[in-house]
């Protein structure tokens, strides 16, 4: 191999030591705390090194092989590799890696797929959906006229009832799913046949699943809808960014929305890392890490449902869980920074028809895909859910809540110590 001219820590440390600090402040941070986000995960070595790399450097508007720079023979390996492995592992006729977000990517695939002013069916913020699809803070509320479907009141899933009728009665040009705090598997085959029935496109906003599709620990999407979006980072464990899969009538819309209308230079170290991330996902290693994320989760939402906590949906078929925590009468953002005084990062959430707001929220979220590349299983789970359970019912107002917190956060430093995801070697390169 030639020379690698890759990240230098020491010239960092020396030149500029107040970012150095900073990046070794959140090594520790993320070795030392547990990490229990939904959305996010740990990539490997190999994925960092790609985003570390010179490609930075390099501008490539366009597509492999038309490009409005020269000097992209490099990059456009980088990016074909990346398609190739993008469609080989989620069986799609078509992939664009250059999206910078899954927001960028969702906003590629409205420009696509509808016009300002058109009717977008998808579910409602509250109920577990994105910004992206129809809140009245981002494009997609503001340029499109959204309709907001719901989960049933009783059952806390999907209400298909409910998105046919307003399907029907709005003719919507597109009908989104996929959420970002929702437990349970999407019944994508519905979606299709309400999507045919009322003449729209079916988009998969698949961010948050679409690592454990990867791994096989859930169904795929592609097969039944037009376009899928996500997200590259999350459970994938990619670098940060976006990407979306269509069938092959739809690839030059696609491509033409990401650019030039919604994107000019892709960012070719972020392709690059994509592509290792991809190979990474179609290995045996990786299927067990999205099949354990699932039974981390379940066994997660189990153990906290014994710690008094109510599971949104009565438990969990993906990589996360929503707890209702009105019996503990604690509310999500109480909890959330109980938690993270005892050094469990995870977040406040709202349940289906919270009375709080959502900067209060009756609830948290709480994902597993962190602690399963760590190397958790089933024990570790149980023992996390019992300390998220004396977190969240200590008031650090009083002394011993406070002592209640410290012991837990030591517990929990004792626990992640066991668990190292990158070795002292690759953080302090
Ligand atoms: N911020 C992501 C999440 O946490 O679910 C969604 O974009």
């Amino acid at each position: 191999m030639g020379t690698f001219w890759g990240p230098d820590f020491g010239a960092l440390e020396r030149d500029d030591p107040e970012i150095a600090a900073v990046l070794v402040d959140e090594v520790a941070r993320q070795r030392d705390t547990l990490q229990l986000i939904a959305s996010e995960s740990f990539m490997s070595p190999g994925v960092l090194a790609a985003l570390g790399s010179t490609l930075a450097n390099k501008y490539a508007e366009g597509y492999p092989g038309h490009r409005y720079y020269g000097g992209c023979a490099q990059v456009d390996r980088a990016e074909e590799l990346a398609v190739a492995r993008a469609k080989d592992l989620f069986s799609a006729d078509h992939a664009n890696v250059q999206p910078h977000s899954g927001a960028s990517a969702n906003l590629a695939a409205y420009a696509a797929l509808a016009e300002p002013g058109d009717p977008v069916l998808a579910m409602g913020l509250p109920y577990g959906g994105h910004l992206t699809h129809g809140s009245k803070a981002n494009f997609s509320g503001k340029w499109f006229h959204p309709i907001a479907y719901r989960v049933t009141p009783d059952t806390e899933e999907i209400d298909y009832d409910e998105v046919r009728d307003l399907a029907l009665a709005h003719r919507p040009k597109l009908i989104i799913c996929g959420a970002t705090s929702y437990p349970r598997l999407i019944d994508f085959a519905r979606f299709r046949e309400i999507a045919d029935e009322a003449g729209a496109y079916l988009m998969v906003d698949a961010a948050h699943f679409i690592g454990l599709v990867a791994g096989r620990a859930v169904p795929s999407p592609v097969p039944y809808a037009d376009v899928v979006t996500c997200t590259t980072h999350k459970a994938l464990r990619g670098p940060r960014g976006g990407m979306i899969l269509c069938r092959a009538d739809l690839a030059q819309r696609i491509d033409k929305a990401v650019f030039p209308f919604a994107q000019g230079g892709p960012m070719m170290h972020a392709v690059a890392a994509k592509a290792v991330a991809l190979r990474e996902a179609g290995t045996p290693e990786f299927r067990g890490y999205a099949q354990q994320t699932v039974r981390n989760a379940r066994a997660l939402a189990a153990g906290l449902v014994a710690e008094g906590m109510r599971p949104v949906t009565g438990g969990t078929d993906n990589h996360l869980a929503v707890l209702d925590l009105s019996d503990l009468g604690v509310r999500g953002h109480e909890a959330e920074a109980r938690c993270a005084q005892a050094g469990i990062a995870l977040n406040k959430n709202a349940i289906p028809f919270d009375p709080e707001k959502p900067a209060v929220a009756s609830g948290i979220r709480v994902g597993t895909p962190s602690v399963t590349s760590q190397g958790m299983r089933e024990g570790e789970m149980r023992q996390i859910a019992g300390l998220i359970g004396v977190a969240v019912r200590s008031d650090p107002a009083t002394a011993a809540g406070a002592d209640w917190l410290a012991e837990t956060g030591e517990e929990v430093s004792e626990l992640v110590r066991r668990f190292p995801f990158y070795t002292e070697q690759e953080v302090m390169a």
